[in-house]
């Protein structure tokens, strides 16, 4: 007997008709982002994909069955229930979830997972996780899955409550591309610009589809990244981020928060202190990145 899984209908019918897909994770939506606004900018991210040219599948474990593709009552189950309730599904995670039936959101490592075993190549989301400040053996199971497994990511940069030039060299190690679109610099996810080089840069969807292609035909299992700044008008100040980063950061260490609870914890108390600023600018850069998703997704079956 196999895994269960369903295939949301939508997403079928698009498989079948080779028609592009793109991946959009869900641990954005029970710990990225408060109640309600989780469930808006879930929405809205699905409405960008389609603007694009694709078609959403949002990915999810619901009593322990995994789900290509979610049912706007399905996000707004996982968007309600307190995070606690909702296992935080990275590659160590998949099989206790699936194995105890519960509900889990994936994460980006997660996600990357499933999204390559239903054959979707394209997935967006906001940030990637990196190696922790101050905490250089905290390195996000995102990392590895990037080395590991042929999928497109194309996000924010990683956030910038992580120690971005060590993330990197992580990155580096895995064999992972890092694509600037339409930059030449890492994006800080909600600032524009880190001063940190990526390895190319590509000014349009093609060329970016040609890079993917040619990993593909070279037969290297490896992920693929692609950052995208955050527009220009939602984006923070560098030294505000900083600002409010190095805080929420040293305020966490007093706390003794780590593990899987260092991101969300980290996340909503950024947003705390820039009143609800960099929130604004995670939900402006997610929308932004599944359009451009679609674009690439498109031009890679077509
Ligand atoms: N960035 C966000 N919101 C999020 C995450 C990243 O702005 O919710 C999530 C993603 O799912 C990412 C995960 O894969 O955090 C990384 O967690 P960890 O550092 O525990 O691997
Ligand atoms: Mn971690």
């Amino acid at each position: 007997m196999s895994y269960p899984l369903q295939i949301h209908e939508e997403v079928a019918a698009a498989f079948h008709q080779h028609a592009p897909v793109v991946a959009l994770e869900s641990t954005v939506i029970t710990h990225g982002l408060p109640y309600p606004e989780n469930i808006a900018t879930a929405q809205q991210m699905e409405r960008a994909v389609r603007q694009g040219g694709a078609i959403p599948a949002t990915i999810a474990i619901l009593n322990g069955c995994i789900h290509i593709g979610l049912s706007s009552e399905q996000i707004e189950y996982l968007g309600q229930r307190p995070p606690t309730t909702i296992r935080k599904c990275s590659r160590r995670d998949l099989p206790i979830a699936i194995g105890e039936r519960l509900d889990g959101s994936t994460t980006v490592a997660g996600t990357m997972i499933l999204a390559h075993l239903a054959g979707i190549a394209v997935f967006a989301t906001g940030g990637i996780g990196g190696v922790h400040r101050g905490h250089p053996f905290d390195v996000s199971a995102d990392l590895l899955e990037l080395g590991r497994t042929p999928v497109t990511v194309v996000c924010s940069g990683a956030k910038s409550i992580l120690d971005l030039p060590l993330t990197l060299e992580v990155l580096e190690t895995q064999g992972v591309p890092v694509i600037g679109y339409q930059t030449d610099e890492l994006p800080a996810f909600y600032a524009r610009h880190t001063g940190l080089p990526v390895n190319v840069r590509v000014d349009s969807v093609a060329g970016a589809a040609a890079i993917i292609r040619a990993r593909d035909q070279l037969g290297l299992k490896t992920g693929t990244l692609i950052t995208v700044p955050v527009p220009t008008a939602a984006a923070l100040d560098t030294a505000t981020m900083e600002a409010a980063v190095a805080q929420a950061t040293q305020e966490a260490n007093q706390a003794g928060i780590s593990g899987a609870a260092a991101t969300p914890w980290l996340l909503n108390r950024v947003s705390e202190l820039t009143e609800g600023r960099s929130r604004k600018a995670n939900q402006a850069l997610l929308t932004h990145n599944g359009f451009l998703a679609a674009q690439i997704a498109a031009a890679l079956v077509g």
